[in-house]
């Protein structure tokens, strides 16, 4: 006999709420009195939700109870577990039913209430409580309500009376929500965002849907406003202000409760987000004031386009989640202001709100310091993709008022920002009937703004074509199939910020700008959702997996342009310069005169001024400013930098470098701030050759296959059965452990991912190895020259290389090293590219400072190296590192054209005739590839020191696109050459400068 299984209250997806208010506009100010709720509550935790004590909701329950801040999320307060998936549910796929075994909180606080609190209406506002919850007031039911990330509020003023209140909030961790709610992050529950009593005027304003748009002329603003009064009869005051001053005002008699306002206010400021302008609008009643800030602009899709005031825009977007490594999903007003700050210094224009509404203050943020936001529906229901079922419940009609609900509640919540240009109805979730009808109820509610879904692939009921991670030749063929009959196109999530990476991401914008249909993206994406750890003495940041949590998408949260620390990640600088709006160019065969390209939207180039640096090697010999720019915008003007003539020193490089700087101030940064900064080769050449210094004879002594060759300058050993250089010393000081190897690999970065298997398990390219077929001494004149032949392989592998490493000694204690590699192949199998090819060799561990000559001054790779510019730079070894939270391949510089390694005053120094890849690290390949998390890394007893030929992109293959061809390195024969000495670090500099023609 089978009975048919009840349904419990968090199991219905058909009730979305029990006496929740319906959602409205939150305001900018407010004169209805609050008093946060936040702080210590009581607290229970239970394995699930019938096991609650009986009588909980009373307002007297004697048991002993926890206590646990609020807002928090419990999982950071140690209840239940920490559990990190991308796309599983933790549980059977059996909508909507969860799991019997139902994580619980319940939360229990007292409030006193005076006799003046209540001759008003007490409202009680959760900002967000995931995922499920129940709430009464001294023991009496208030009301249910879900959707974690919105606002729900609840009318008590019945329940409430004069002096002490209690309030008890059952939170459930899995509900009917929780189907609707299977977003790429770790699982996280409680009353996690502000909560609060509102003590509402008896004729409060409820609500107040404002709508700031522009005249056909764009030129003049029209205002409207539909206000909501709760019992109000009489007259309502608006008045509209402009930086205090005032522009209109006027009185309205309410009708049924209604208001509506229409004004026109002439020549209007326009708010975009270059020209974030907002005007300030104040509702009042004799009991009641509100203030909603107004930025008037118009979204429209014209001739293929978006639009924001007549202009086409360009999407310089990052995608947003909350999150705090000690909080989870818990975030600050202060933290997110920080971000929307850091956004715009990156130049950055646009937020994606993935995949939920955030915080209210979010909203008013982007809206002040400008940015546009795609804000979208805390709605994912990935796990059915996995089940081969993907529109199970988008399709179910039964499902259709959840999917409605999450969409309708945002919308009314978020409709007056001016910075919202987008709704987006959720994320990896099918397409089904339940996102057309989403879309119907938006436009009903807002047709001003575009709907976005990226999962209407064929953008049917969307405005914008949106597609993810889309690898450039497809998005290629998207940019050409133009704008007629076409709708625009965005690239919702590209770029994965994974571990080292993104790389490649010029060649998309490249794309973005020389397309009319493709209108930017949003880099996957802000933050790494590291979680901070003190375990044994050590500090370090856990991610999915740690926590014994499987099955996990381990470090795949790990993919943010902040590390958890919240400093930012090269890529964040690569991003930055690539979106940079002002493109300096210089024009072919000239080297004064210069294209200044203006990619604002909005702003003419007089906001910037030019700082210009002409460089020898990094040191700076005459600088000038222009401030006379003014190419409009998405136009380009030309200058010519009026440097003077100079005479070059030998052998030195010049460099003009150009920085596009902020003239004045603005609400994100200072004058001065800098968008952008370009170097650009003088090319002005004064070779002078010198002669070698000379030195003492040099001596050959073999013992024990040891070939030592040797004067006071220099000593040099060569093992002459492994064919190597084996040391490099001076005055019985080691500078080189052991001399140059052939090496074809990396630590696998996260974006090599897919790559790895091969690499590591078939090609074996981390087992290396090189055989001695020959070595040669001879002296010539009074050099010793040591030929070695060798043949470099991997392991079972028949491709690999002829190497001949020839070593000129010099008596001045010059070691010149040159390389030549042949490939070859015997056989069939060998991989397509390889992660870098050169050498690698080991210097004294004492050895700690370093100077270099190349890019600088944080790492670079041949696919992100824009925000990198040619200097003279110092460092110690450790701070060459990049600590990625998972650990890899890091810290390599191109470019370069010499390094000094020393510890005090004499160093090796390394010059290369062609400029080399570069690392330097205490670390080997071996234990980055092992390591798991940065304190794991075991540190090697050398210095290793990598000298590439070429070093492969990054790319974004961890979720997109490979490294470009270009960026791949392909076997291939090659050769390097580079000169070893031990001087004085003071010299590093002259002696690096010298050539010689002897
Ligand atoms: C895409 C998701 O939208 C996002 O939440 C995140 O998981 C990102 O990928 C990768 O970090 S989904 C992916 C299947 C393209």
């Amino acid at each position: 006999m089978t009975a048919s299984r009840k349904k419990k209250r968090w199991e219905d997806q058909s009730l979305l709420e029990i006496n929740r208010r319906e959602a409205r506009t939150s305001f900018y100010g407010d004169s209805a009195p609050k008093i946060s709720l936040n702080g210590e509550w009581k607290f229970q935790y239970l394995d699930a939700p019938e096991l609650s004590p009986e009588g909980f909701e009373k307002a007297d329950t004697d048991q002993e109870w926890d206590t646990i801040d609020v807002p928090s999320v419990w999982q950071m307060r140690g209840y239940d577990k920490m559990h990190y998936t991308d796309v599983l549910y933790l549980f059977p796929i059996n909508p909507p039913f969860v799991p019997t075994e139902n994580p619980t909180g319940i939360y229990k606080r007292k409030i006193r209430l005076d006799r003046d609190w209540l001759r008003q209406d007490t409202i009680l506002k959760f900002h967000g409580v995931d995922s499920a919850f129940d709430v009464w007031v001294n023991g009496c039911h208030a009301g249910y309500s879900k959707v974690s990330r919105l606002p729900s509020e609840f009318d008590i003023t019945e329940l409430v009376r004069e002096g002490e209140n209690d309030i008890t909030v059952r939170v459930y961790k899995w509900s009917d929500g929780t189907w609707l709610e299977d977003q790429d992050m770790w699982w996280l529950s409680g009353i996690y965002r502000d909560v609060e009593l509102i003590n509402e005027p008896k004729n409060a304003i409820l609500d107040c849907r404002v709508d700031a748009t522009l005249d056909s002329a764009y030129q003049n603003g029209i205002l409207t406003a539909d206000i909501c009064l709760k019992n109000y009869q009489g007259t309502v005051n608006w008045r509209l202000e402009y930086r205090g001053h005032e522009i209109s005002k006027s009185s309205v008699y309410s009708k049924n409760r209604t208001v509506h306002i229409e004004e026109r206010v002439e020549e209007v400021k326009t708010w975009t987000a270059e020209t974030p302008r907002l005007y300030m609008l104040t509702v009042s009643t004799e009991e009641h004031e509100i203030k909603v800030r107004v930025g008037f602009r118009k979204i429209e899709i014209k001739d293929g386009n978006i639009r924001v005031n007549n202009q086409v825009i360009l999407l310089n977007g990052v995608n947003h989640h909350d999150f705090n490594p000690r909080e989870g999903r818990c975030v600050t007003y202060e933290q997110i202001r920080s971000d929307i700050i850091l956004m715009k210094r990156y130049n950055m224009n646009a937020v994606r709100c993935s995949h939920y509404p955030s915080n209210e203050y979010f909203y008013d943020l982007c809206d002040e310091f400008g940015l546009y936001v795609i804000d979208e529906a805390d709605l994912e229901c990935h796990g059915f993709e996995w089940v081969e079922n993907y529109n199970w419940i988008t399709d179910d009609p039964g499902w259709q008022m959840a999917y409605v609900d999450r969409n309708v509640r945002m919308v009314q919540r978020d409709r007056n920002h001016p910075s919202v240009i987008m709704w987006s109805m959720g994320n990896e979730s099918g397409f089904g009937n339940n996102f057309k009808r989403a879309a119907q109820e938006i436009r009903a509610l807002d047709s001003t703004r575009l709907i976005h879904y990226e999962g209407d692939s064929d953008a049917e009921v969307t405005d914008v074509y949106s597609t993810m991670y889309t690898r450039i030749q497809k998005l290629q063929k998207i940019g050409e199939m133009g704008t007629d009959n076409k709708k625009p196109h965005i690239m919702c999530e590209y770029g994965h910020a994974m571990g080292n990476g993104p790389g490649g991401l010029k060649a998309y914008q490249n794309l973005f700008r020389r397309y009319k249909r493709l209108q930017g993206g949003f880099l996957w994406e802000w933050y790494d959702h590291g979680v901070y750890t003190e375990k044994n003495g050590k500090k370090f940041y856990r991610y999915g997996g740690d926590f014994g949590d499987f099955p996990s998408n381990k470090n795949f949260c790990i993919d943010g342009l902040l590390m958890p620390d919240r400093s930012p990640s090269p890529a964040l600088f690569e991003y930055s310069q690539v979106i940079a709006p002002v493109e300096v160019t210089r024009t072919e065969g000239s080297i004064r005169e210069f294209q200044i390209k203006n990619y604002f939207d909005f702003l003419s180039l007089s906001v910037v001024e030019i700082d210009w640096f002409i460089e020898e090697e990094g040191t700076v010999i005459q600088s000038g400013i222009m401030d006379h720019l003014s190419a409009k915008p998405h136009n380009e003007e030309w200058v010519e930098i009026p440097f003077h003539s100079f005479r070059a020193k030998a052998n030195t490089d010049y460099y003009l470098k150009v920085c596009v700087c902020l003239k004045e101030d603005v609400n994100y940064a200072s004058k001065g701030h800098i968008i952008s900064t370009v170097q650009f080769p003088l090319e002005i050449t004064n070779t002078e050759l010198s002669e070698r210094e000379t030195g003492e004879e040099l001596t050959f002594k073999e013992d024990s296959h040891l070939l030592t060759i040797e004067n006071r300058n220099i000593s040099v050993k060569f093992h002459m059965v492994y064919g190597k250089m084996v040391s490099l010393s001076k005055d019985g000081k080691d500078y080189l452990t052991d001399g140059p190897q052939m090496t074809v690999y990396r630590a696998t970065i996260d974006n090599d991912m897919y790559k790895k298997e091969d690499w590591m398990n078939r090609y074996f390219i981390q087992k290396s190895s090189e055989q001695t077929e020959y070595v040669n001494v001879k002296s010539k004149e009074d050099k010793a020259l040591v030929t070695i032949g060798k043949y470099f392989g991997c392991l079972n592998q028949s491709w690999g290389y002829h190497c001949v490493y020839e070593y000129t000694v010099y008596p001045s204690g010059q070691v010149k090293v040159n390389l030549q590699a042949q490939r070859v192949q015997k056989g069939k199998l060998e991989p397509e590219f390889l992660p870098r090819i050169g050498i690698f060799m080991k210097g004294n561990k004492e050895l700690q400072k370093t100077k270099w000559y190349g890019l600088g001054p944080g790492e670079s790779y041949p696919d992100s190296k824009s925000a990198s510019s040619m200097g003279i730079y110092d460092s110690t070894v450790d701070d060459l590192q990049t600590r990625y939270l998972y650990p890899q391949e890091n810290g390599h510089r191109e470019n370069v054209k010499w390094f000094g390694l020393y510890a005090d005053q004499d160093g090796l120094l390394c010059k290369m005739e062609k400029p080399l890849g570069w690392n330097l690290s205490n670390y080997s390949d071996e234990s980055l590839e092992i390591a798991q998390h940065p304190y794991e890394i075991e540190e090697a007893e050398d210095v290793l020191i990598h000298l590439d030929y070429l070093h492969s992109g990054l790319g974004s293959n961890s979720c997109g696109e490979e490294q470009q061809e270009k960026y791949k390195v392909k076997l291939q024969n090659f050769s390097m050459t580079f000169t070893l000495q031990v001087v004085d670090k003071d010299h590093f500099l002259t002696k690096a400068r010298e050539r010689y023609w002897n």
